[in-house]
């Protein structure tokens, strides 16, 4: 009798194929947690801690199957038994604990942690309602909460507790741990997600994100990033913030003293890595942990400052958080004593040097800057990205300690991006190069096919049937239906003004009264849209809003609706994510350049074989270098330019807005048919933020971004040649592994034991 077998035995006395999906799901849960348990701890003397208020780690079964080594066999006895695996992770929610890139990013370097056998947990907090779902109504967003968490999950209880103290209360908590398992390795690692008993949802009304943010004791994990737009809501975050990191500073000492340490040895037996500024408070909390064990408070600086390391993922002033130290004051007065002390410190080092303050002239505390001084490295997540950091917005910093700066490019795994999400690319590249790829992301060998007519059919076969793959689900997942012979043109991220979702609906604008003029494309075209705003942000709601009354006037024009769809796909997530990249023939990159820090999307539509059309930003700079030009769509101003343009205030928005090409569309929409469907509020706004303000400069590359599209479409209608230049993109995307990632950190910033090595580049 097999494994699985004997399982669905146990829990339910019949055969498998006489179990529901939902039975069998709960089966497969307890044989992986078995398994999980089965394999040896790490024995190391040193272990990393990656802290990080986002894990976005997507639906696990399937995952970890594969990371398991045992998806095929499970796979083929289900279906052997008329059931599929897939219908299976139906019955799995996706965990809602993570927003955007940042928490995708953790989520990826945990795999490739764990794969590459270095001894590495993540800590992090359990929230109940996670991000929140996105609903859409009257084409608007509306935000409502995501309760993912079930009966039986991924989530482990663990024994330990932990006494957390603010001015106002001490809290114990709880621990939640989710096993990590890596790619053909043995031996696992695990998420610590901390949270609080008193937290049960209870006290929220149906449907809604309203509640009383000052009951930190039942509201304290209930959701990631709660609206800050007033003051309860910022005390809230500082709540989660110094509940997360103080958990986690205890769970490092008391491990570090499990394995041997004592205490003034603290940085040979830990290190600890900050996701961005969230986790920064750990800092003074370290501090503070190790003062009150005895040590001296300039010893227990030096400690921390040699076991500490920072991540900056973006220059947007707005995202890098400085807490008012009245804020402080009235939530960790003990914290706050120690960031003044930090803070003198450090100006005693540096006097007058005004621009690396911690605690600047207004008294907020810049959790960046602290996280600077006293850890021992910083790094960007892409070479432009970090190159900007040195020369401008950290340039004070650099000046100081030039040794501390890094860069680390972002990588994806391929695990999920391409063994999970697209097994069809997977299996053809097995046959193609040998499966060694799985484990060493060298795709290197399938340039020698980039002249082969049978495979350059082969891969446009695999695309025809991953477009057939997402328009089921669509289908199925809200009711549209797209067009499988069409070309999928896809931006797929947050929605931030940034970004220039509000460019992509002016093309479309464009391309409406272009098919309204009866020219009408070769090819019909599918453009999808995919990503939360955060529901305070106002403008962010409007784009949307925007694009889905735009893509209902398409489609009640019979004129245009059989050449043009637009799609917004409602609250994107991993899960969604795993249909759509793979079915893409284009990838949107379009941010305003300097403002995207790497994105790892690109990375992900570069691999499962999607011709990227960006400016130049973040790691696009990268996937152009490896590509080369003819196998890229690059096009804008780029970021030296636009840096300049803030320094100087030399943008002026209706310059361009009067332009002949231009005012029509921004115009449109404001037209009677949009106006018709559409919130006046919300399009009047939106035109007039476009025309006047528009401070994220979308209408600076406008012009240039509809020809390119323009040559890009008609570049497509050549089938073989576009064929082609996927494999090229596929063949150079290994560099992108966040395994490679990874095995960088640990060789610049880590050093940790590592048990496996197999990196090509
Ligand atoms: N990013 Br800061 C987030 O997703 N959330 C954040 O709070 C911050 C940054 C993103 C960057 O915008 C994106 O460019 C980058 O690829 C990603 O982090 C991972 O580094």
């Amino acid at each position: 009798m097999s494994r699985l077998e004997n399982y669905v035995l146990k829990a339910y006395n019949k055969p498998i194929r006489e179990c529901s999906d939902a039975e069998l799901y709960r089966v497969l849960l307890d044989l992986v947690k078995d398994l999980g348990d089965g394999l040896p701890k790490h024995t190391t003397k040193k272990k990393l801690y990656y802290f990080s208020a986002e894990f976005l780690i997507g639906k696990l079964l399937s995952n970890n199957l594969l990371n398991l080594g045992i998806y095929d066999e499970v796979n083929n006895e289900l279906i052997a038994n008329g059931k599929s695996l897939l219908d299976i992770e139906e019955a799995e929610n996706e965990p809602s604990l993570g927003n955007g890139g940042l928490g995708r990013l953790a989520a990826c370097f945990m795999d490739s942690i764990t794969t590459l056998g270095i001894n590495g947990d993540g800590i992090g907090l359990n929230y109940h309602f996670g991000l929140f779902q996105q609903v859409f109504k009257h084409n608007n967003q509306l935000a409502v909460p995501d309760p993912w968490i079930t009966e039986e999950s991924w989530l482990n209880r663990n024994e330990r507790r932990y006494q957390v103290k603010f001015k106002d209360y001490t809290f114990t908590s709880t621990l939640y741990d989710i096993d990590v398992f890596g790619y053909h390795h043995d031996k696992r690692n695990r998420l610590r997600l901390f949270d609080l008993e008193s937290v049960t949802g209870d006290i929220i009304e149906e449907g809604t994100i309203h509640f009383d943010k000052s009951n930190i004791e039942e509201n304290l994990t209930l959701f990631l990033y709660p609206d800050d737009s007033d003051h309860a809501g910022n005390l809230l975050r500082i709540y989660q913030q110094y509940f997360m990191v103080s958990n986690g500073a205890q769970l490092i000492i008391d491990e570090a003293l499990d394995r041997g340490s004592n205490l003034r040895d603290l940085a040979d037996y830990a290190v600890i890595q900050i996701n961005d500024t969230h986790p920064a408070l750990v800092i003074p909390e370290m501090v503070r942990l190790l003062t009150e064990r005895g040590l001296s408070f300039d010893e227990s600086v030096e400690i921390v400052r040699n076991m500490t390391a920072f991540t900056n993922h973006t220059i947007l002033s707005e995202a890098l958080e400085k807490w008012p130290m009245s804020d402080l004051d009235e939530v960790i007065p003990e914290i706050a004593k120690i960031i003044r002390r930090l803070d003198e410190k450090m100006k005693a080092e540096f006097p007058g040097n005004h621009a690396v303050a911690i605690i600047d002239g207004h008294g907020r505390a810049h959790m960046a800057h602290m996280a600077i001084h006293y850890g021992f490295s910083i790094n960007g997540v892409a070479r432009l990205h970090s190159d900007i950091l040195k020369d401008t917005e950290l340039r004070h910093f650099y000046d100081i300690y030039p040794d501390k700066f890094n860069n680390k490019t972002n990588g994806i795994t391929f695990r999920r991006w391409i063994m999970d999400a697209n097994p069809e690319l997977a299996d053809t590249l097995d046959s193609l190069i040998s499966p060694e790829w799985r484990d060493t992301a060298d795709l290197k060998p399938l340039l020698e096919y980039k002249d082969d007519k049978a495979v350059i059919t082969k891969l446009r076969a695999v695309k025809f049937n991953n477009k057939l793959r997402l328009k089921k689900h669509l289908k199925t997942s809200q009711g549209v239906d797209i067009n499988e012979h069409s070309i999928i043109d896809i931006q797929i991220k947050r929605i931030h003004e940034y970004k220039r979702q509000q460019m992509l609906a002016l093309y479309i604008i464009h391309k409406y009264f272009d098919i309204k003029n009866g020219n009408v494309p070769k090819t019909p075209i599918t453009i999808l849209f995919g990503g939360k705003a955060a529901n305070a942000y106002t403008i962010a709601r409007d784009i949307i809003h925007m694009i889905l009354t735009l893509s209902q006037i398409i489609d009640n024009d019979p004129e245009v609706s059989p050449h043009l769809k637009v799609v917004f796909v409602e609250n994107y997530n991993v899960t969604h994510a795993q249909y759509l990249i793979p079915a893409a023939d284009i990838s949107e990159q379009i941010s305003l350049a300097s403002k995207e820090a790497s994105g790892t999307g690109n990375m992900k539509f570069m691999l499962n074989g999607a011709l990227t059309l960006c400016t130049m930003d973040g790691a696009n700079v990268e996937i152009a270098e490896r590509v080369g030009q003819e196998n890229i769509y690059t096009f804008g101003r780029d970021s030296q330019d636009i840096v300049n343009l803030y320094a100087t205030n030399g943008y002026n928005a209706p310059d361009y807005y009067y332009r002949d090409r231009i005012k029509p569309l921004v115009d449109f929409i404001l037209s009677p048919g949009m106006l018709y469907l559409g919130d006046e509020e919300r399009l009047r706004r939106l035109h007039h933020d476009i025309s006047t303000k528009d401070y994220f400069m979308a209408l600076i590359d406008l012009e240039e971004f509809i020809d390119v599209k323009e040559k890009m479409y008609a570049d497509y209608e050549d089938h073989d040649n576009w064929s082609r230049r996927t494999l090229i993109n596929i063949a150079n995307a290994g560099y992108f592994s966040s395994d490679r990632t990874i095995n960088d950190y640990n060789r610049d910033i880590w050093h940790l034991e590592q048990e496996h090595q197999d990196i090509k580049e």
